[in-house]
């Protein structure tokens, strides 16, 4: 059997319960196969120099069968391959915000100088049938690093966030030698078939690429295998997390202080991609045009603290304060106050009991890979009695979630209609669409997620059309 490497930015200890979803689903196949886990540590090595940096030790720790490997990264290297690159210009180009993209070619030389760190740190620890699974935007051009130094084995990626149109792709400087990077990899898995289709109409477009049978596309002479692998949750994890004593309490709470109000909520980081400002304004036109959901709506919006040194945030985090602040002095009663805002992060084993407690949920990103939070407060319902479900049609998940009331979060006022025919929407409506949901979120769970991909690229050389 094959040992998996899996790559990404960031490691998590799969067997602590703060990991995520990511390494609960990576857990399985790197325990059966002896694995490795690589990436940065999240520290600043204290040198200043490089050279000294790069040589500086692994911290390689192997607890069961799993190892972690991780490396300190320079200041500089941080500032310019993370927050500038990665999260000033990957992150806002593929959520189709080329305003708030900082091109800078001092970031894109350190994105490039960090891949190939990456890439010379983990050849030191790969074995010639390892299967290498590289995770999301950070490490665009490992594959082809590594390739360049020799290295011959399976290479998968995953993108976890969108890919943008071409014209979109084509305001980075360097999309093409982005795009090219991808052809050195096996196989490159998209979070949504928009995504795929995306990616087939740039490198059809910019670099002549054809279509070489349903999955392949052949460009760079290089055939990669392409597809959608839509991310999933882990339900049995989120539903034991549902019954266990701090979701119950957690629910009862909840139900107790707002027993005469529907709960409206939002979960996110406090991204710009996610929506918040607009998910306000559509709420405050609710109140607006229904006046009745006056005093009986509360909205409990939670907004988990994120890349407070990317500037753009700050701006996000001070509008957000007034939009709220001025909803509830508009609206607000002795006794209610429409929006509860809370710029905080909620412990994991606390959400499933606060999505159960919701009557809706507003999932309304502006563009969004997936958006796991939509999965996990289908799987937090009771069926005998569920919430209801208002997604953005820009997030990758309404290519599954069709049961779900889908909305254009730019039109404010659909977005408000939306959210008053989640509120009033009849019982038996709300079980048939909420169990069509909870089928699809079970059948396509994170386990799946990761198998069908592991299995993909596996068989990446077999699956090769013919005339190839
Ligand atoms: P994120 O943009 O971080 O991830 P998302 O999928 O919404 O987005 O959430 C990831 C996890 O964070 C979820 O498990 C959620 O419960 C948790 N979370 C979010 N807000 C929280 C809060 N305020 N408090 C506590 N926990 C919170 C990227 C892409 C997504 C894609 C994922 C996975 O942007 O589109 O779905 O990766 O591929």
């Amino acid at each position: 059997m094959n040992r998996l490497v899996v790559v990404s930015n960031r490691t998590a200890d799969p067997r602590k319960p703060a990991a995520g979803g990511l390494a609960v689903a990576l857990r399985e196949s790197l325990e059966r196969t002896g694995g490795v886990w690589f990436g940065w540590s999240g520290k600043l090595g204290e040198t200043v120099d490089r050279e000294a940096a790069e040589q500086s030790d692994m911290r390689v720790r192997t607890t069961g069968n799993v190892t972690l490997a991780t490396f300190d990264l320079t200041r500089e290297d941080h500032d310019t391959y993370y927050l500038g690159y990665s999260n000033g210009v990957l992150w806002p180009v593929c959520h189709y915000r080329l305003d708030l993209a900082k091109f800078d070619t001092r970031f894109a030389k350190g994105y490039r100088r960090v891949n190939q760190l990456f890439a010379r740190k983990l050849l030191t620890l790969l074995k010639p049938d390892d299967i290498i699974w590289v995770h999301d935007y950070h490490l665009i051009p490992l594959a082809a690093e590594l390739r360049a130094a020799g290295c011959k084995n399976r290479i998968g990626f995953f993108l976890h966030i969108p890919m943008p149109p071409p014209l979109i792709m084509a305001a980075i400087p360097e999309h093409e030698w982005l795009m090219r990077s991808l052809f050195a990899y096996d196989l490159v898995g998209f979070q949504a078939q928009s995504d795929v289709t995306h990616f087939s109409h740039y490198v059809e477009a910019e670099a002549g690429a054809v279509r070489w049978g349903p999955n392949h596309l052949r460009a760079f002479d290089r055939t990669l295998q392409v597809g959608a692998y839509p991310i999933g949750i882990d339900v049995e994890e989120f539903v034991s997390l549902a019954e266990a004593q701090d979701g119950r309490d957690m629910f009862a709470r909840m139900r107790g202080e707002y027993s005469r109000r529907r709960l409206l909520l939002g979960v996110d980081r406090l991204d710009y991609s996610k929506g918040l400002p607009q998910r306000i304004h559509a709420f405050r036109q609710l109140l607006e045009r229904h006046p009745e959901n006056r005093d009986s709506a509360t909205l409990i919006q939670i907004a988990s603290p994120s890349r407070e040194d990317v500037g753009a945030y700050d701006d996000l985090r001070r509008e957000m304060d007034s939009l709220c602040g001025a909803i509830n002095g508009d609206f607000g009663e002795l006794d209610w106050m429409p929006v509860r805002y809370i710029h905080r992060n909620v412990a994991r084993k606390r959400l499933p009991g606060l999505y159960r407690a919701g009557r809706v949920a507003l999932v309304t990103p502006l563009r969004d890979g997936m958006n796991l939070v939509a999965k996990e407060f289908i799987a937090a319902q009771d069926p005998a009695d569920p919430g209801m479900l208002v997604l953005s049609r820009f997030a990758g998940a309404a290519e599954q979630l069709k049961e779900a009331l889908l909305v254009n979060p730019y039109d404010t006022q659909g977005t408000a209609e939306a959210i008053h025919r989640a509120l009033t929407m009849p019982l038996t409506e709300r079980i048939s669409r909420h169990s069509a949901l909870l089928n699809r979120v079970r059948k396509q769970d994170v386990h799946w997620w990761s198998e069908t991909f592991l299995k993909a690229l596996a068989g990446t050389e077999a699956a090769l059309p013919k005339t190839s």
